[in-house]
């Protein structure tokens, strides 16, 4: 892959977006580097995965303007779907995934990161949907994940106006889970991966399900959806270990699925 590469440290994956000409700008083939890279993890031994753009400047500059910039009606939507189709792999990925925002998260940029579980960012962050500025909507989710992330109301202010707001902004919305020192970033997103990956690993991948399932229907539905979740991790090694563990007062060396 010319664009994308990827390690692992212990049971943790990284992935990062490396087309520093574009300020890792998404076009087809970085959309496609994603789509392949993403098939590719190993999730028998992965248990949390980060997201984040090569340099300490940009996360993600947006989706490609100049591949953009001559697409025909057609070929504008099938962009669009190919977009959506990798970003939605991305957000119904069984493991949870987080977003470290490295600098300008902007259009597809701000796009991506909301189709993760968790967005940590830098000090110098940039979000912003800047799509009506250039003749388009959102294009990968934004009218859609923006406005269920900070509300109606804000998400609609920010994709109107195409303005950008910065790291403590993104935070006070809500956008962001916490803001670093950029030096910093990757190692707490490092952390908090670590910690995810110290938990049970069918526990939080049901989780992950019931959170997202559970939030595209009524709530009706939605305790349903937990209970199917809930019920799933028992008679699970990790489920006996677990509460095993608790009894005795102990705590478990290693959860192992
Ligand atoms: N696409 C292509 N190239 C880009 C992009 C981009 N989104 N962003 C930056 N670049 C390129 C620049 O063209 C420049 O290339 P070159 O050196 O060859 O001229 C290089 O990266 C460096 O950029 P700048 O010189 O502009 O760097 P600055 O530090 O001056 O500015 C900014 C940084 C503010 C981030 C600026 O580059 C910028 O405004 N970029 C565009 C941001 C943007 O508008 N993003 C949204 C794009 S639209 C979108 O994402 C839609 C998503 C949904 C698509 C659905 C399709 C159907």
């Amino acid at each position: 892959m010319e664009f994308i590469t990827y390690e692992t440290e212990g049971f943790v994956g990284i992935l990062t977006i490396n087309r520093p000409k574009a300020l890792n700008a998404l076009n087809s083939q970085v959309l496609g580097e994603i789509e392949e890279a993403l098939d590719a993890v190993d999730l028998e031994n992965t248990r949390a995965l980060i997201l984040t753009g090569a340099g300490d400047k940009s996360f993600v500059a947006g989706a490609d303007i100049a591949e953009m910039s001559t697409l025909t009606k057609a070929e504008g939507e099938a962009f669009g779907k190919k977009g959506n189709d990798v970003f939605r792999k991305l957000e119904t990925f069984p493991i949870p995934t987080i977003a470290a925002v490295n600098g300008f998260a902007l259009g597809g940029g701000c796009e991506i990161s909301m189709s993760c579980d968790i967005r940590l960012c830098a000090e110098n962050a940039v979000f912003g949907q800047p799509e009506v500025g250039l003749g388009i909507t959102p294009g990968f989710g934004g009218t859609q994940r923006l406005a269920r992330l900070v509300g109606a109301g804000k998400a609609k202010e920010m994709i109107y106006t195409a303005f950008n707001i910065k790291a403590d902004e993104a935070y006070r919305i809500g956008l962001v889970n916490a803001v670093y020192p950029q030096a910093d970033l990757l190692d707490a997103a490092k952390k908090m991966a670590a910690k995810i990956a110290k938990n049970a690993p069918i526990a939080v991948r049901a989780s992950k399900k019931a959170i997202n399932e559970g939030l595209d229907v009524d709530m009706d539905q939605a305790i349903v959806v937990e209970e199917k979740a809930f019920g799933s991790c028992f008679e699970s090694e990790d489920q006996r270990a677990g509460m095993e563990a608790f009894l005795n007062k102990t705590k478990v060396d290693g959860f192992k699925n």
